[in-house]
């Protein structure tokens, strides 16, 4: 049996054909309405060539304001959604539904009022009905809780949302299991190996990525490396498909990187957006190339949890562990 992920449709066994709705920049000022138009546009192209799962970015109903202090309450607080869905994103669920196409979302929620509220960078999926199937709250909240004059680039979600509460979670929707993810998530292994030990077949992925990290400026050309080398490592390793859609271009004068992807369960790079605009990235992927790689991957037979019992217990590095220490780990 051929495994290329270029096996032509005609003989993909489990085929799931799928989008990567990138989008340009979203000013400041955007209204949502404005956004909600784009996506949905997006969602009517998605229609016409054969979508059934449209992954818009994160963050995909703002502009990217993490990277202001701002101390307008009311302004930070029209960038949250209090509700989900709402009146204001009503035409993006109703046209999916009538399109029968479901759909990955990044927004910001605010949950309750007053003391209590607490908020988070958040993606939902959507089944074909229009009906939220999971929700992921964003783990690895990158940047400064503070605002630093010393940095050149502010990237203040620490000082904005709270850390995620919900695990990584997976949702069988559309005939795959499906894993969420958000931006700065991808950069981590440990994420993708606990979606992965959930059968995760598919991740969908969100983000809004500098192209330049002016004080780590060394790092500027390997910008895209930087993007796809731990996807490409997870896809592998886990035998999952890959979905990663950025807000590209020019935002509120921060470039923003593109590369929105797809990536097979062989660490490929299949398919890669052309532009740093709005643009959809249509793809066929054939769920059933991970069965091969999670056989290569076998985890009941050949994964060691007990070896690896350091991982969940110590955070940062620590002193090396002697024999005694690791034969106590060992044996417990
Ligand atoms: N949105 C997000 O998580 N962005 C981070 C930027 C970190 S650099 C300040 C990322 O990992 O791309």
């Amino acid at each position: 049996m051929p495994t290329s992920p270029f096996k032509t449709e005609a003989i993909l066994e489990r085929p799931l054909t799928l989008a990567a709705a990138q989008l340009g920049p979203i000013a400041r000022d955007a209204t949502r309405a404005a956004v909600v138009a784009r996506l949905v546009a997006l969602l009517e192209q998605a229609a016409a060539r054969g979508c059934r799962l449209v992954v818009f970015p994160e963050m995909a109903l703002t502009t990217f304001f993490p990277r202001w202090h701002i101390d307008d309450e009311d302004e930070v607080t029209a960038f949250f959604e209090t509700d989900m869905p709402n009146a204001a994103v009503a035409p993006l669920f109703d046209s999916a539904a009538r399109l029968g196409i479901g759909f990955y979302l990044g927004y910001c929620e605010q949950v309750g009022s007053g003391e209590g509220r607490r908020r988070y960078n958040t993606a939902i999926l959507v089944d074909a009905a229009g009906n939220i199937a999971g929700k992921y709250r964003k783990v690895h909240v990158p940047g400064n809780p503070v605002y630093d004059p010393a940095l050149k680039l502010q990237h203040l979600e620490p000082w904005y949302f709270a850390d995620g509460d919900l695990g990584f979670p997976v949702f069988d929707c559309l005939g795959a299991r499906i894993g969420l993810l958000i931006c700065n998530d991808r950069r981590w292994p440990e994420p993708w190996r606990v979606l992965a030990l959930q059968g995760a077949e598919l991740v969908l992925l969100g983000y809004n990525s500098p192209a330049q990290l002016p004080d780590n400026p060394r790092q500027n050309a390997l910008r895209t490396e930087h993007h796809q080398l731990p996807m490409r490592a997870a896809a592998y390793q886990n035998g999952l498909w890959v979905v990663a859609t950025a807000k590209a271009g020019h935002e509120e004068g921060c470039d923003m990187m593109g590369g929105s992807c797809v990536i097979a369960p062989s660490g490929e790079v299949v398919a890669i957006s052309s532009t740093l605009g709005d643009e959809l990235l249509v793809y066929t992927a054939d769920l059933a190339l991970t069965v091969e790689y999670k056989k290569f991957f076998d985890f009941a037979q050949y994964r060691r949890p007990v070896a690896y019992r350091l991982i969940s217990e110590r955070q940062g590095v620590g002193e090396p562990l002697d024999r005694a220490a690791w034969q106590k780990s060992l044996e417990t």
